[in-house]
């Protein structure tokens, strides 16, 4: 069966340590949760980062610097720096882990409401703009898609030079905002991506398991971390991301899917080695 591939979304730029005092602001603390989450069995680290207090930042330098702690912890990683940012951030601000050449990078498909009075927004010209500078620096982008007319999106955008195939998709599924993570969703989004594209799932909150499964049985992959989800199971904050990965690789023994090294990820998404 086809080996799965673990992306740990380590940190995000909402949850805090509030809400899980796990959550990584300052340079240890993010080697710690990204060692955790690798010796688990994740290939990938989703990454945004923080300065010590935890306000979430762009800054190329703060990302050099933790991307450099985490190599250091785990060589073989793939990093993907989020170009998401955080919910007003400016278009060139997000991109700025992008000058730093990683090997792959997320790209937002689209606009939507993010709880309360945010928006997160990615207009037409925007995801032409940042697929454009992915393809002249030779990052693949894992297109984030946060509802069905993001997958919609990112085929015309294709179709116009702005972003390579195959395609790797990244359903987020459970947002305040866009679509559920019920199973009904899932398959929607499933059927909607070309035969020669790959995904990840990464449901939000109490979604995060269940979809994990579908993905695991499907044949796709899976995210977790803290990003999307603290808890281990219900009213049980996990202790680190390794934990939420563990669980991950649980269920796909049950099932037998083998987990991909990050070498296999590379060869399954297409990225140099
Ligand atoms: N923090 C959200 C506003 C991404 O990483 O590309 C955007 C986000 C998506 O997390
Ligand atoms: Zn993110």
């Amino acid at each position: 069966m086809k080996k799965l591939i673990i992306t740990a979304a380590i940190s995000g730029a909402e949850v805090t340590k509030a809400m899980n005092p796990a959550v990584p602001y300052t340079k240890d603390e993010f080697v710690r949760e990204a060692r955790s989450a690798c010796d688990a069995g994740a290939s990938i680290i989703h990454l945004h980062v923080r300065t010590d207090d935890g306000a979430p930042t762009q800054d190329k330098a703060r990302f050099a610097e933790i991307i450099d702690a985490i190599r250091s912890a785990c060589p073989d990683v793939i990093i993907q720096p989020s170009t998401g940012g955080a919910v007003g951030m400016s278009l060139d601000e997000r991109l700025q882990p992008t000058e730093l050449y990683p090997e792959m990078a997320t790209l937002d498909c689209g606009t939507l409401n993010f709880g309360g009075d945010e928006i997160f927004e990615n207009t037409e010209n925007t995801i032409k703009y940042f697929g454009q500078r992915m393809i002249e620096r030779g990052i693949k982008p894992e297109l984030e898609v946060f509802d069905k007319s993001m997958i919609d999106m990112a085929l015309r955008l294709a179709r116009q030079g702005f972003i390579r195939s195959p395609m790797h998709f990244d359903f987020v599924m459970g947002v305040n905002g866009g679509i559920s993570g019920d199973i009904r969703d899932f398959v929607f989004l499933r059927g909607s991506i070309p035969a020669d594209a790959t995904y990840t799932v990464a449901g939000i909150g109490r979604y995060e398991f269940p979809l994990a499964a579908l993905a695991i049985i499907d044949g796709g992959h899976v995210r977790v971390g803290f990003e999307d989800n603290v808890y281990l199971s219900k009213g049980v904050p996990a202790a680190s991301n390794g934990e939420l990965v563990a669980k991950v690789v649980r269920l796909a023994g049950e099932f037998g899917r083998p987990i991909a090294t990050p070498d296999e990820a590379r060869k399954e998404l297409g990225i140099r080695i």
